[in-house]
């Protein structure tokens, strides 16, 4: 958005502000369903403006100057800490937020905020690989690791996320190491097979690859497992979907109200209305999600409770690796691996 939009924006706001209660959303696309905002507005009288976006990094960009406008987001486990540090996060009223009961027990305690101090967990998944299954025919296997997606025969068919910790981590896991490395050396081999996997790539996309898939015009994506069950949902046996055999990610997403939020009270009553166990089961049935809402999960239909993308079995889960927050200089470095590798 440029600096013209966002302030006609800021100014309809204000305008808007007059008439009612308002509240700024900016989540991740795809992450409500669509009656989800509707039904909040209607119950509460409660105006949102609802934006949304592709990644954490392009969120962080936004909010992080302490004036951005916006009341909830929906950080990655990972980015918790990190969003602390900087002042960006304001500590939740668990008083206000009654339906936190539904929360799966796994989730009640997490390592990232065990006393849920600052987010509740939302979503979570895994990234993978999906795929067309033509591709068993063509190469003689399914892709199954992470170095299938450096096959040349694959040149121009292939995406990975526009995302630095998931190609950075796909990279380290693939070398052996952790995704959460930030051994410099191990990084800057990281960073080699990056750019080496650049000419076959045919862009680096997010949720924008489902539509890609779908039409046949990708032909093997990392991608997450929400976009995936998406992409397989909506082209009936012909895609798939690869747990890579180095290892591969794991993530949670989380709620959570920024410190500059004025309307903090607003922004707890849309929490816990995203908490309702019948308003996120209708949220997970309409995106195709794993959800951290144990309560919401009882409520599925079997086909999508059991759907083995979402919701894999342990032995497989056990095989992941969960995001970590990075060090304020192995962020610097990881920050500027990224940009040579876009740039090369
Ligand atoms: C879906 C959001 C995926 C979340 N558009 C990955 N953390």
């Amino acid at each position: 958005m440029n600096r013209r939009k966002f302030l006609a924006g800021t100014a309809a706001a204000a305008v808007a502000c007059s008439q009612g209660p308002r509240l700024n959303v900016y989540n991740w696309s795809d992450y409500v369903a669509p009656e989800t905002i509707p039904g909040f507005e209607r119950e509460t009288g409660i105006r949102v403006r609802y934006g949304t976006y592709e990644s954490v990094p392009e969120m962080l960009a936004k909010v992080m100057s302490g004036n951005s406008g916006w009341d909830v987001v929906f950080p990655s486990a990972e980015y918790i800490q990190p969003m602390r540090d900087m002042g960006l996060l304001a500590p939740l009223r668990l008083e206000w937020l009654p339906h936190i009961t539904a929360l799966d027990p796994a989730f009640r305690r997490p390592p990232w905020d065990p006393e849920l101090q600052w987010s509740i967990p939302y979503m979570w998944g895994v990234t993978g690989i999906v795929y067309q299954k033509s591709l068993e025919r063509i190469l003689g296997a399914a892709p199954a690791a992470w170095r299938d997606l450096w096959n040349p025969r694959l040149a121009g068919g292939i995406t990975m996320l526009d995302d630095p910790p998931e190609v950075l981590g796909a990279c380290l896991q693939m070398l052996g190491y952790s995704l959460n490395s930030s051994n410099p050396e191990e990084l800057r081999k990281a960073q080699r097979e990056a750019i080496a996997q650049k000419k076959l790539l045919r862009a680096y996309l997010n949720a924008e690859v489902r539509d890609q898939l779908v039409a046949g015009d990708v032909l093997a994506a990392q991608a997450w497992a929400v976009t995936a069950a998406q992409a397989i949902q909506a082209a009936p046996g012909r895609l798939a979907f690869a747990f890579p055999a180095e290892g591969f990610a794991r993530f949670a997403d989380t709620m959570a109200i920024l410190r500059e939020s004025r309307r903090q009270q607003a922004a707890h009553r849309f929490i816990d209305y995203l908490l309702r166990p019948e308003v996120s089961a209708k949220i997970v049935m309409a995106v195709q999600t794993a959800t951290a809402n144990g309560a919401a999960h009882a409520l599925l239909p079997p086909a999508l409770r059991d759907n083995p993308v979402l919701y894999p079995p342990p032995g497989t889960l056990a095989r992941g690796e969960w995001f970590q927050p990075q060090s304020a200089a192995s962020q610097r470095l990881r920050d500027r691996l990224w940009t040579e590798i876009k740039s090369a």
